[in-house]
Order: structure tokens, then C-alpha cells, then sequence
């Protein structure tokens, strides 16, 4: 079964409570540069990128692409400066490692890391103590199929869920926190999932080459099953196949500041890594870019509309813009994410993370960021933004590429089983 299958099985059981894309009001529809900080590796690093590095010039080359008619993009871009000396390092090691490695000539599915082939500890970088992030091993893994008994779930704007809905958020995060800490559903365990995903633990199956879902059009659906085994979970676990996640609605009037929900310190829903300044009622800056903004909260909301414009509408008028660069078996880590990853995505991370942590810890860089119970309602809201720019028309369609579709994931499921889709 491919992704595209299962997308829309998934997506048919699934809806968002509003879709208030205030970017479609925005009035301007500025051309030029964008700050992108950020580049999938949130915040860490902090080092612009010369114009010649892989992954601007992946981008640059998807603005060459024939379909392409949108505004000309500057990216500024920040790079992973842990995997900048691991790359000099198996240089130094191996000689010559392009010559060494499987690449894109394969022209296949990306296929999931042998969980059994993981690297530890990590190294977060700039101090961070290191890390261990391996997931638990199981022997059999299971063949996943969406359930089609589940009833339709709604996901609520984080700043409207009702009274009764918090009592069974927070319900379900305190009986994820106290799971025994081997249990692959356990808190920990789930922000395991991302820091091993996203941060070099693993290879892809069968290549040396760093298995890594963000910066290419895995972002989208990674994620996005990411959410869904999440979720599950947690309704499992408070025993309501109704429960869905909420969204937080950061690019509506409604839905700028941090959803209260997350701001009581007794909640189990509460993270004390966060910024200290961007407390509810600050107000978000889509463009974050690590300085305070001076801006009254009317000219940052203006401001944010007209981001979401640019990075909805104008800048992602092709799947490619929107999704981001192929990652095929065999191909290099991070050939170039999408706008929308870049940010408001990668802003929001980092606006969120406290700066006070070597890298912005928890939601500012990637091995961290799961471990903050907004990080599912953030993902959520990236999520909802897939289906409105489809809803936007024109060329925002799905991806069809072959080894897009056919892309294959492993998850720890609901009853902690291991399961794997997708692919053949
Ligand atoms: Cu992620």
C-alpha cells in the first residue's frame, strides 16, 4: 500500500475544527528575501550557509524548475554544525565517500533504519550533554493497516478545546509520563522517535548514509504518521478512540500566543524549556530570528499574515516548493526542505525553545524537540496547513513520484507493537 493510500484513508478520518488561513487576507504579496534562520535543524548552529552548500543550492535549483513561477527567494540558511564535523570527519576516514556510498542513481524508496544499527551516544552539539536516543528493538515487526472501525476525529484549535477536552488531554500525557520507561510509548520514548529520526542515529537500511526526515519531502508525511501513532496512543491509553490532538492555530488572529494549555507548570502538558519572554501573551514572531522583535503585536500579527502569504501562496506555487527536494534510497541527507518547513515551521521551533539551553533546548533543535508536549499541537497545525495549500488550488497537489508514494516507515504503534508500511 503506498503513502498516497494511506494519506487519504488517513485524511478522510481525520478533520481540523477550522481552517482560518489569515494569510489569504494579507495584503501584500511582497517578492524578495526571506530570512530563513533555519533550515530544518532548527536552531542549532546558527551558521549561515554559503550560497554554494547542497541545500541552498537545492533550493535555488528548484526556483529553475519549468513549473515554477514564483517571487525570487533569498534563503538565509543555518546549518547543523555537528553534522558539518561529522562530515569532515568521514571525509578524513574514508577518503573519498561519495564514491563510496549508494545515491540517487538507485531511483528507489527510502527504506527505514535497522533499528538494531543504532549509534550512540548523540551528540547534541555546543556543550548539550550527549544523548541516547536509540529505539527499542523488537524482533517482529508487524505489517500496519489503518483501522477503518475508528470513528472521525476532530482536531481542535489549541486555544478553543472545552474544559472537558483539557481534562482528557492532560489525563492522557500523565498516563503517557508514568508508562514504564521501556515502553516504546512512554513519554520519553516518543520524543526518542523524533530525536532518532531527525538527529543521525541511524543509517538507511542497507547504505551508510544518515537516515534523516526532515529537509526533503519526507517531512510532510513523516510527520504526519508521527502524529497519527502519537495520537493513537494517547487515545489508547484514556481508552477514546475520539481523541485527536489539538492544533495550535499560529497563523490565525485567534491563535498567536502559546495556547494557555501548555502554560501550567502542575500540567503534565507543561515544559519548563521554553522561553522564558514568549509566555502567553507574547505574541509569535513567524519570522524569529533569535532577536526580540520591537514591533507592537498589531505590526507582528501584519507581519505574520504576510509570511504566511508569501509561504503559502506566492513562494509555493509547485508541489516541489511546497514539499521540498526528492530523497530517494542512497541520497545524502538533507537536499533541501520546503517552504513551509523552513518556517514558519523552523521559526516557531526556535521562538518556542528556551535560549537560555546550548541549543535552544526543548522545541529549538531537533534532538529535544519532542520532548515538549506542544511540539504535537505545532506539528499538527503543519499538518492542517498541508490540507488548506491543497485546498488553494492550481498545481498544489500531491506529490506523485514514485518513490515518494512508495517511502517506507516504521512506528511503534498503540499496543507497542512495531509496525511498518508503505513500500512494497
Ligand atoms: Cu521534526
Amino acid at each position: 500500500m503506498d503513502i498516497s493510500a494511506q494519506h487519504l484513508a488517513l485524511s478522510s478520518s481525520l478533520s481540523y475544527s477550522t481552517s482560518s488561513p489569515a494569510f489569504r487576507k494579507a495584503a501584500s504579496k511582497q517578492a524578495g528575501t526571506v530570512h530563513a534562520p533555519l533550515l530544518g535543524t532548527l536552531g542549532r548552529g546558527r551558521r549561515p550557509v554559503p550560497a554554494s552548500s547542497p541545500i541552498t543550492a537545492a533550493l535555488h535549483e528548484s526556483k529553475g524548475d519549468s513549473n515554477n513561477n514564483a517571487d525570487p527567494v533569498e534563503l538565509n540558511v543555518a546549518l547543523d554544525r555537528r553534522k558539518l564535523l561529522l562530515g569532515s570527519s568521514s571525509l578524513g576516514m574514508a577518503g573519498l565517500p561519495s564514491l563510496l556510498l549508494p545515491h540517487s542513481a538507485l531511483g528507489s524508496p527510502v527504506q527505514p533504519p535497522d533499528l538494531k544499527l543504532c549509534t550512540t551516544p548523540i551528540d547534541p552539539g555546543n556543550g548539550a550533554a550527549s544523548v541516547n536516543c536509540c529505539l527499542p528493538v523488537s524482533t517482529t515487526i508487524t505489517d500496519f493497516k489503518l483501522p477503518t472501525n475508528l470513528p472521525m476525529r476532530t482536531r481542535l484549535s489549541a486555544h478553543q478545546v472545552p474544559s472537558s477536552y483539557i481534562a482528557k488531554y492532560n489525563q492522557a500525557y500523565k498516563l503517557l509520563r508514568e508508562l514504564p520507561a521501556s515502553d516504546p510509548r512512554q513519554y520519553s520514548q516518543q520524543a526518542n522517535v523524533h530525536c532518532a529520526f531527525c538527529d543521525a542515529a541511524y543509517d538507511v537500511n542497507g547504505t551508510q548514509v544518515e537516515y534523516q526526515v526532515h529537509n526533503s519531502w519526507l517531512f510532510f508525511p513523516w510527520h504526519r504518521w508521527y502524529l497519527y501513532f502519537h495520537e493513537r496512543i494517547l487515545a489508547t491509553l484514556i481508552k477514546d478512540d475520539t481523541f485527536a490532538l489539538p492544533f495550535w492555530n499560529w497563523d490565525a488572529a485567534s491563535g498567536y500566543t502559546l495556547p494557555p494549555i501548555y502554560n501550567d507548570s502542575k500540567s503534565p502538558l507543561y515544559d519548563a524549556n521554553r522561553n522564558p519572554l514568549h509566555r502567553t501573551p507574547a505574541v509569535v514572531d513567524l519570522n524569529y530570528n533569535f532577536t526580540e522583535s520591537n514591533s507592537s503585536a498589531a505590526a507582528l500579527l501584519a507581519a505574520n499574515n504576510t509570511l504566511m502569504y508569501r509561504q503559502m501562496v506566492t513562494n509555493s506555487k509547485t508541489p516541489s516548493l511546497f514539499f521540498g527536494q526528492p530523497y530517494r534510497q542512497g541520497d545524502e541527507a538533507n537536499p533541501g526542505a520546503g517552504t513551509i518547513e523552513n518556517l514558519p515551521h523552523g521559526t516557531v521551533h526556535v521562538w518556542t525553545g528556551n535560549p537560555a539551553n546550548p541549543n535552544d533546548e526543548d522545541m529549538g533543535t531537533l534532538y529535544s524537540a519532542g520532548r515538549d508536549p506542544i511540539f504535537h499541537a505545532h506539528h499538527s497545525n503543519i499538518d492542517r496547513l498541508w490540507e488548506v495549500w491543497k485546498s488553494l488550488g492550481g498545481r498544489r497537489q500531491d506529490l506523485t513520484d514514485s518513490d515518494y508514494l512508495n517511502a517506507t516507515f516504521l512506528f511503534y504503534d498503540e499496543n507497542a507493537k512495531l509496525v511498518r508500511f508503505g513500500g512494497v
